[in-house]
């Protein structure tokens, strides 16, 4: 028992110049934080009704990392993006904007040209109203989510054909969640 922890405590020992190294590494970018941040965000109705959180991870790997935790949300199936503005004004939510879509990129994964930087999967809720579920969005770092008009989380009141244009035909905008704000 004694051992284990003093492995255990020299580990950590050994791990602590090369955490701090790295740090320092890190101040010669523009935005030395910015790129490894994880970026959390909380989700609501147009009524300000919490609808659970939304968290963004950009990685090493040039994929945006996605957790969407939803709660009181009705038994459904909804269309689920990123919009290109950081700016939730209900009731509406149009305050919005379009879909991160990316240069000449058409919706959905069924579509050709498709699909959008911010398209996702549909997110099945079942009777309790609670799921969570995670997304690896490609192309998508941390410079397209926080840029000057910000990005938003969008939770649709209807189902993304992942097809149609431009928006999938998912119905209106159910709940929103502001991950970088409209500078
Ligand atoms: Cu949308």
């Amino acid at each position: 028992m004694l051992r284990i922890t003093a492995t255990a405590f020299a580990t950590l020992i050994a791990a602590l110049p090369a955490m701090a190294e790295n740090h320092e590494g890190h101040g010669d970018q523009a935005n030395p934080d910015m790129m490894a941040d994880a970026m959390t965000a909380d989700i609501a109705g147009a009524d300000g009704t919490p609808h659970g959180t939304i968290t963004a991870i950009p990685t090493p790997s040039g994929m945006l990392h996605v957790k969407i935790d939803l709660t009181d949300v009705p038994a459904g199936i909804y269309g689920a993006h990123l919009h290109e503005t950081g700016l939730c004004e209900g009731p509406e939510f149009q305050s919005a904007g379009g879909h991160l879509a990316g240069e000449g990129r058409d919706h959905g994964v069924h579509a050709e040209n498709g699909p959008h930087l911010g398209d996702m999967p549909n997110i099945h809720v079942p009777d309790s109203g609670e799921v969570m579920v995670e997304y690896f969005l490609p192309d998508l770092g941390a410079e397209q989510i926080v840029d000057g008009d910000g990005t938003a989380f969008m939770l649709h009141s209807g189902q993304d054909d992942l097809e149609s244009q431009p928006s999938g035909d998912a119905g209106g905008r159910m709940a929103c969640a502001v991950l970088a704000a409209a500078e």
